[in-house]
């Protein structure tokens, strides 16, 4: 980290506050607690906060994320980013199928008989849950 600028980001709650506070004991980034009710970390960084470690070492905590959202990206596009799950796509019965719950779609197809991990399709429906229909430009 010495001699640049470092940019630390992640999910809000995980600890990147206390990291560099730990790392830097003269810095004194603001430290927050997980939210009890939702686990997924209250913003207490509200804003990035930019310090000087010393002349050629900066340090930027930003708050952090609290889901992941991809930005203009179409519901029926993001299977297109999973390199595992797009090779199944063409096959599915409508050519908008979100692979949520379509008749004919060949990636529940595919997941139902483990050439696509579960694992994997629960991360691409975490996602789709979080992308807006119609992206706000
Ligand atoms: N148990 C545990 N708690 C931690 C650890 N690091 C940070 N915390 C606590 O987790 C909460 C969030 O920490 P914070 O540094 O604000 O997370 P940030 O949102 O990623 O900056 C605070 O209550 C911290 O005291 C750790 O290594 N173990
Ligand atoms: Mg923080
Ligand atoms: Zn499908």
């Amino acid at each position: 980290m010495k001699n640049s600028t470092n940019l630390f980001c992640g999910q809000s709650g995980v600890g990147k506050s206390s990291l560099l506070n730990a790392l830097y004991p003269q810095l004194d980034f603001r430290v927050g607690e997980v939210s009890e009710t939702s686990n997924k970390g209250k913003h207490t960084t509200v804003a990035s906060v930019l310090q000087k470690v010393d002349n050629s070492t900066i340090i930027i905590d930003s708050p952090g994320i609290r889901e992941f959202a991809p930005f203009g990206i179409m519901r029926e596009d993001l299977s297109h980013h999973f390199s595992d799950i797009y090779p199944y796509v063409n096959n599915c019965k409508f050519n908008t199928c979100t692979h949520l719950h379509e008749p004919g779609c060949a990636v529940i197809e595919a997941v139902e008989n483990e050439f696509i991990s579960v694992e994997r399709y629960y991360s691409y429906l975490n996602i789709l849950e979080n992308i807006e229909d119609i992206p706000k430009y």
